[in-house]
């Protein structure tokens, strides 16, 4: 593999070519880790810009939704050939532009390729369901259609995985897309569109538009060329962008936020456990909707799982993302630091103890060192509100009932994990947590690309991504009686 040592233009990408935003406007983005340095000026787009991406799409729609899901596939298949030779380069940018130590980037940014083939699979796969007419015995059938041009609203923490997972379910079935990225991570995503480009997607079929969310995906959301709105981010955003989109008459999935449980029972290896908590809780300092919020301990083990992740923290690597041993970096921006900052306070404020890390630790980067607080109550806000940063919280239980009780109590339901060496208690978990993803010995965050992946809950709403599932969002079915 060769390694593309460049990185794509800094604009956005409209029917087939790179332009400023049409106002002229742009930002400075900076990173992370060396705040003080610009990494580079970006589009402000604003509805302008939306409207000549979404009349680019809509023009490559009927051509495009012609074409044969194997042609499309084929396109997507380019595109990740294109993906495998600029990987590091992708994996780089991500870590220089959000802050994802390096070791995670690096699988993150392996992962869209392997995502883009995945969906160029789909393409050959059936597209509907065979029956016999009830009264003559003659041909019915159902035919899966895709819906147009599609909205997609993307997060800065996910900058490749997510946008790959929207955009190839969203292209293989013959939609065309209008992808907004996070301005706090544009470069991941233009990457990604470089690569379309390289593998020749015709113009106008995808298209990027970089900007802020009152600016582009307000717009994009309200915009009547667009059928469908795919949005992953925030709890807030996502009701709103909800509201807008339905009473619009519009296709709406969510994926948002989560407060995800980790119970460790007596029986469970608790070398791996606690291994597990440090990665689900701190990984990407915190920043994935399915990190650890809470972990849940049975009572004989308590202690003892409590000084193996207090000893675990300290052996952890925090620091420079860049660096490959780093284990947790920065927070994504100053505004994203002070919150996780004020929610560490409200713990404290709430009687909980920290039994390590919460402060930051670097003058310029927005680095924090991972925090572990004990002693909340169930009802403290960081016991039940989604805190975006490496915070997490233990509480002991005493039986597998009390546990699940407790780990359901908040209004969240995306992913949840148990520990233990006990079938029955595991198929308990199973049957009764209340989440969409579900791992029995594993850390609560991953995602593979072939599975469905969403929330219940507050957490979610629509049909869930990746996978077979993506089709149910991004085609509609059609039944057509055939009479000769
Ligand atoms: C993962 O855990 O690998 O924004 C994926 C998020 C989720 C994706 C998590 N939508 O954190």
């Amino acid at each position: 593999m060769t390694d593309v040592l460049e990185a794509p233009a800094h604009a956005n990408f409209v029917g087939g070519k790179w332009h400023p935003s049409r106002s002229g406007r742009t930002y400075e983005k900076r990173g992370p880790w060396r705040p003080s340095e610009v990494i580079g000026e970006f589009p402000a787009s604003d509805a302008a810009d939306v409207d000549a991406a979404v009349e680019a799409a809509a023009a490559a729609f009927p051509a495009w939704s012609r074409l044969s899901g194997a042609a499309r596939g084929e396109v997507l298949r380019r595109a990740a050939d294109a993906l495998d030779r600029r990987v590091e380069q992708v994996a780089q940018d991500m870590t220089l532009e959000m802050g994802k130590p390096i070791r995670e980037a690096r699988m993150e940014a392996a992962r869209m390729a392997q995502i883009l083939r995945f969906f160029a699979g789909e393409g050959l796969r059936d597209t509907g369901e065979r029956y016999e007419q009830a009264a003559t015995g003659s041909v019915v059938y159902t035919m899966r259609r895709p819906l147009g041009v599609v909205g997609l609203i993307t997060p800065w923490n996910f900058p490749a995985a997510i946008p790959a997972w929207k955009a190839a379910p969203a292209l293989v079935y013959g939609n065309t897309v209008v992808m907004k990225l996070a301005q706090e991570a544009p470069l991941t995503g233009l990457h990604l569109a470089a690569c379309f480009e390289e593998g020749g997607v015709p113009p106008g079929v995808f298209n990027v538009v970089v900007g802020r969310g009152s600016a582009v995906g307000t717009p994009l959301v309200e915009h009547p060329l667009v059928k469908a709105i795919s949005f992953t981010g925030s709890v807030a955003v996502g009701v709103q962008v909800r509201g807008e989109a339905t009473a619009l008459g519009k296709r709406v999935q969510l994926e948002l936020g989560g407060h995800n449980p980790l119970i460790v029972m007596a029986d469970a290896d608790l070398d791996r456990a606690a291994e597990a908590a440090y990665a689900g809780a701190f990984w990407s300092a915190g920043q994935k909707c399915t990190a650890t919020r809470r972990i849940l301990v049975e009572e004989p083990v308590y202690d003892g799982f409590r000084s193996l992740l207090v000893a675990r923290m300290e052996r952890g690597v925090v620091g420079d993302p860049a660096d490959p041993q780093t284990e947790v970096g920065p927070i994504v921006n100053e505004a994203q630091l002070e919150e996780v900052l004020a929610g560490i306070e409200k713990g404290r404020a709430d009687g909980g103890t920290l039994l390590a890390g919460g402060e930051r630790i670097d003058d310029e980067a927005y680095l924090l060192a991972p925090a572990l607080f004990e002693g909340l109550s169930d009802d403290a806000f960081l016991s039940c509100q989604e805190v975006f940063g490496p915070v997490t919280s233990l509480y002991r239980f005493t039986s597998l009932d009390e546990a699940l009780r407790r780990a359901n109590a908040v209004e969240y339901g995306l992913s949840a994990s148990i520990f233990t060496s006990s079938l029955a208690s595991a198929r308990q978990f199973a049957q009764e947590i209340e989440a969409g993803i579900i791992r029995i010995n594993g850390q609560t965050a991953g995602a593979d690309v072939h599975v469905p992946f969403g929330g219940v809950k507050s957490s979610g709403f629509g049909p869930h991504e990746q996978g077979r599932a993506a089709r149910e969002f991004y085609t509609e079915v059609v039944t057509v009686y055939e009479d000769v």
